[in-house]
């Protein structure tokens, strides 16, 4: 049955109202009730050996766009609409956003279920369904405040399965309910699924905040996503809900198996499981549990598990790197602890070292150290991130097993990073390269062959502006921002952390400032936009984000600036924001201290989009750069190498950083000491003002004033060339044929080939 009868049928059995009758909501929720079911008829992807991909968060944004595009109904839901006077957008933009993840590493998650599905691969996700997901950000006074942010309604992208299982608290058993995603593959005429285990009786929604009863956990375990962890009772409950989820998790892998019909005992040649940072690690002694619960011996059950677990690490940042007391897991796991000792015991036999310990002298467990003892594989996710893992931060592990030490280059799926949030440049695409990027991103460097064609060039370069129209128009309508689109887009957006280094944008806005008052005007009018969530107890970036809430308001009063510089921060940063700030930015701000970040991901999508990148040689930033050559991304800084020592404090001449040193250079002390300047007192909280100017002259741990001066060299380079359109142009267009590196399927080919041989 085609789409549109498909749709009259639905739209008069639920409302006995024909298309045309049906308000926005009521063509919305028909829409998505079509797709659900599409998806959810498609067939599982066949193999011998499947995946699950454990992990604590999937940042999947809204879906019903993307879902129309992989099953192949994305012209036709637009025609239709269309016909009916609809927008598609429109309708879409009632989407509650699932925003079930903090930022990288969730986003990454969802990008690789798409793949995975796309690929035709055996591979579902399993995750805890969030009622709240990550808070919902406003500004007030020029801070940040947080408010709960509910997705689910009675009809969602949730299928009820009906499954259940009981997972083994300490003191009580609670029953975890499966709800299942369906992930439809573009392409591929499969779905895999996303299972997302909830309590059965959640709780009511807060009544004002975001904080709930974090001791109740029967009907609290599932509401937030990472409640806020500055306390004991919060860190436990996150204990909590890991465990809920690889329990419930690995009890379905163990009931597929068999439904599969195969005996646990041929567990590792027919499941793998990849471990999405260490969140999911419990899944390691609870399996063991299981198996040996159901008569394995210890040794054949963790012969299995050893050859079915396989680990991701996404960070080097040490509070980042999980260690929880033995006594939390007592409490919320205690059938896990007897198998972690064992672990831990025959393992320190063979490796005595301290560095290498399971559980260390303060009786914590390390969720890391576990995961290489007892997998087969870890992997770093950017080139630099693997070598660090490699030679400094995981060594005395990579001494040990240098076999299982491997890189896997993050991506992104250019389906929703290019072809649904940029349908402009995926027409170009399509005239200059042909339609099957979509499938084979290596085919965008057909682009190369027109990088003198001025037709083309000129064509980027509307794109570009049509997009920068169109989310100036956004921000204008949802948030009251005035935004020029003449101007050139400076976007920074990703959370805030003081290692991203968002301070050291602002201290830049502060030199532009400086200069405009001083009559030294740019050569083109600049927009620097912000997106950022502060986790709601870090400190230190809440004064950041009202450090740049206070430029923004001071430049926007001041007529003699505001023609050449403007600031915005853009509200809620979400998935959502990400898909419209993407496509319309031309200057795409990775400006982290070089080794901090694993690898980026948002670096990936503005490449795409035909931002040109500047930053530091961090993360996958280092692979962008090797990919375009020096002409076409502007890199600047202390490279990692260089961060490292400084860190230990052995740099050859023994020196350690000392912020002060930095400070007292006259191009830097202006700028930090405008913090406390009579401008920004009288508009801003003179404390926490204060309290920020003090820290990042005295502390400054992410060494922003290591390298404010080179970025701010940097920068200007990378504003004044904007000015040369055309070979502006040329950038944009070798960044976006050389993004089909960074597809998430080429990365997904990769995981399959070394880790997860699945077909
Ligand atoms: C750990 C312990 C206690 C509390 C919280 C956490 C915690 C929560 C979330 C630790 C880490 C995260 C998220 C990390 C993350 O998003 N990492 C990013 O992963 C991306 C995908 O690989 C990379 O591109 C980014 O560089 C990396 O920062």
């Amino acid at each position: 049955m085609r789409l549109n009868e498909q749709l009259s049928q639905l739209t008069q059995e639920r409302f006995g109202l024909q298309p045309r009758q049906c308000d926005g909501r009521q063509l919305y929720e028909a829409l998505l009730l079509l797709t659900r079911r599409a998806a959810q008829n498609r067939p599982a992807p066949a193999g011998e050996r499947k995946l699950y991909y454990f992990s604590a968060e999937f940042l999947m944004g809204r879906l019903l766009s993307n879902n129309l595009l992989a099953l192949g109904l994305y012209g036709e839901a637009k025609e239709l609409l269309a016909d009916l006077g609809r927008d598609l957008g429109a309708l879409e933009s009632l989407e509650p956003e699932p925003s079930l993840g903090n930022g990288g590493l969730g986003r990454l998650a969802a990008c690789f279920l798409d793949s995975i599905a796309a690929l035709g691969l055996p591979g579902d996700g399993v995750g805890l369904n969030y009622h709240y997901g990550l808070f919902k950000q406003k500004f007030e006074e020029d801070r940040q405040t947080e408010s709960p942010d509910p997705w689910i309604q009675p009809e969602s992208w949730l299928i009820p399965t009906g499954k259940r299982f009981t997972v083994p608290f300490g003191g009580f058993d609670l029953e975890a309910a499966l709800y299942d995603i369906a992930v439809p593959g573009a392409g591929s005429g499969c779905a895999n699924r996303l299972h997302l285990f909830d309590v059965t009786q959640p709780a009511p929604p807060p009544q004002e905040g975001i904080s709930f009863d974090k001791g109740d956990i029967a009907h609290c375990l599932t509401a937030f996503l990472y409640p806020d962890d500055s306390d004991d009772a919060g860190r436990l409950l996150r204990v909590y809900q890991q465990y809920f989820m690889v329990s419930a998790g690995a009890q379905l892998i163990l009931q597929e198996l068999e439904e599969r019909g195969y005996a646990p005992e041929t567990l590792a040649d027919h499941v793998v499981i990849q471990i999405n940072d260490t969140h999911p690690s419990m899944v390691i002694p609870e399996l063991i549990r299981l198996l040996t619960d159901r008569g394995m011996s210890f040794d054949g059950a963790l012969d299995q598990v050893r050859r079915t677990c396989a680990y991701t690490n996404h960070t080097i940042l040490a509070e980042a790197l999980e260690k929880w007391p033995l006594a939390f897991i007592e409490k919320a796991a205690p059938g896990l602890v007897p198998v972690i000792r064992e672990l831990d015991r025959r393992d320190k036999e063979v490796h005595p070292d301290p560095a290498t310990a399971i559980i260390d002298g303060e009786d914590r467990v390390h969720m890391a150290h576990m995961d290489i003892h007892y997998g087969f594989s870890v992997n770093g996710v950017a080139a630099l991130h693997t070598e660090i893992l490699k030679n400094s931060e995981l060594k005395p592990f990579y001494d040990l097993y240098p076999e299982k030490f491997n890189n896997k280059t993050n991506g992104v799926t250019l389906r929703r990073w290019l072809e649904v949030c940029n349908p402009g440049l995926a027409a170009l695409l399509d005239q200059c390269a042909g339609p099957d990027w979509r499938r084979d991103a290596g085919e965008l460097e057909k682009l190369l062959d027109f990088q003198e064609d001025q037709a083309v060039l000129d064509r980027l370069l509307e794109v570009k502006q049509d997009n920068k129209r169109r989310l100036a128009a956004a921000l204008k309508a949802e948030q009251g921002l005035d935004l020029d689109p003449e101007s050139i887009f400076d976007v920074q957006v990703k959370r805030l952390h003081e290692y991203k280094r968002q301070q050291m944008n602002a201290l830049y806005v502060i030199r532009k400032y400086l200069d405009i008052k001083a009559g030294k005007l740019p050569r083109q009018p600049v927009t620097v936009l912000f997106g950022a969530k502060a986790a709601p107890a870090y400190v230190m970036a809440k004064r950041i984000i009202h450090l740049i809430l206070c430029l923004q308001k001071l430049i926007d009063r001041d007529p003699q600036v505001r023609p050449w510089l403007r600031v915005a921060m853009v509200e809620n940063y979400n998935v959502t924001w990400a898909e419209r700030l993407i496509p319309a930015c031309d200057i795409s701000e990775q400006i982290s201290l070089a080794s901090k970040e694993a690898s980026g991901t948002g670096n990936m999508k503005f490449m795409a989009n035909g931002a040109v990148t500047l930053g530091t040689l961090d993360g996958a930033n280092v692979e962008i750069a090797q990919l375009v050559g020096r002409e076409n991304i502007f890199t600047f800084g202390a490279p990692s190498g260089e961060v490292i020592r400084l860190y230990r404090g052995d740099e050859p001449d023994g020196r350690a950083y000392r912020p002060l040193d930095y400070y007292h250079r006259p191009a830097v002390e202006e700028l930090v000491d405008f913090l406390v300047s009579p401008e920004l007192l009288s508009i801003g909280d003179p404390a926490e003002l204060s309290l920020l100017w003090r820290d990042m002259k005295t502390k400054d741990w992410f060494m922003a004033l290591l390298d404010t001066e080179a970025y701010t060299a940097a920068k200007e380079r990378c504003l004044y060339s904007y000015g040369d359109r055309r070979a502006w142009a040329k950038k944009m267009l070798v960044n976006i044929a050389k993004s089909g590196y960074f597809s998430s399927d080429r990365t997904i080919r990769q995981y399959n080939e070394d880790i997860w041989r699945l077909a």
